[in-house]
């Protein structure tokens, strides 16, 4: 029989085992949370998005002390960007004021084209790597379930639960969380181990999550998970 820990979470307690419980530690990329990168050059503040680094290395170190499945997820594309959506290319210049000047996906940025797949920008910041045994997915989208084969990976260790942190809350935490809802995944997003490029979405966004008794999920403060999981 396995353990079964309880989280206080909203709307209600978060009942899991971490046998069957993953970390999902969402685009903690160089290209969203440092100066230069495409996040900031899209015209998102780096501010909160980098205040999670060190709330996400908590996390982190005590997930992988409680011996959970540690997924990490990176948005990106192939170079030739064949995997990349006309949509995300095209609607990032689509203003006339920004058509001159503003770099896109695959543009050349400080560290490297941006989003794309093998260079540096891309790659998870220095202070989150993962390491061996962690699987780590590519993801052409916001979500992580569309175009991976993270599915079938989170099927094969017989995850039915899902720890969910990382950037950004109103983009590619929030999709991700959403699609594995409708997947079957419980899932539990942790408040301040998540982050945005605008202050005033965040609670919104969390607060779609756990209203309604639970609409997507729940979600808990780190302190309480970080006591529960020690
Ligand atoms: N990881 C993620 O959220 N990707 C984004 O594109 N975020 C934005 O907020 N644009």
């Amino acid at each position: 029989h396995p353990m079964m820990l309880t989280l206080d979470a909203k709307p209600y307690p978060f009942v899991f085992s971490p046998a069957h419980t993953a970390l999902l530690v969402i685009d903690m990329q160089r290209d969203f949370l440092l100066p230069n990168g495409f996040g900031e050059i899209q015209g998102g503040s780096l501010e909160a998005v980098q205040a999670s680094i060190s709330p996400v290395m908590s996390l982190l170190h005590s997930c992988r002390q409680a011996r959970l499945a540690i997924f990490h997820t990176r948005e990106g594309h192939k170079p030739d960007l064949s995997d990349c959506p006309s949509s995300k290319l095209i609607r990032q210049n689509g203003s006339p004021k920004n058509a001159q000047h503003l770099k896109v996906i695959g543009d050349t940025g400080e560290m490297g084209r941006l989003l794309v797949r093998g260079e540096r920008g891309h790659d998870i910041v220095d202070e989150l790597q993962p390491l061996p045994g962690e699987i780590l997915i590519d993801k052409p989208g916001k979500g992580a379930f569309w175009n991976t084969a993270i599915m079938e990976k989170l099927k094969a260790k017989a995850i039915t639960h899902l720890l969910i942190c990382g950037v950004t809350t109103e983009c590619c935490f929030a999709t991700t969380l959403r699609e594995a809802n409708d997947r079957g995944f419980e899932c539990c997003g942790i408040e301040e181990a998540t982050a945005g490029y605008n202050d005033s979405f965040k609670c919104p966004t969390l607060d779609m999550i756990h209203w309604s008794e639970g609409l997507f999920g729940f979600i808990a403060a780190l302190q309480p998970l970080l006591e529960t999981l020690a």
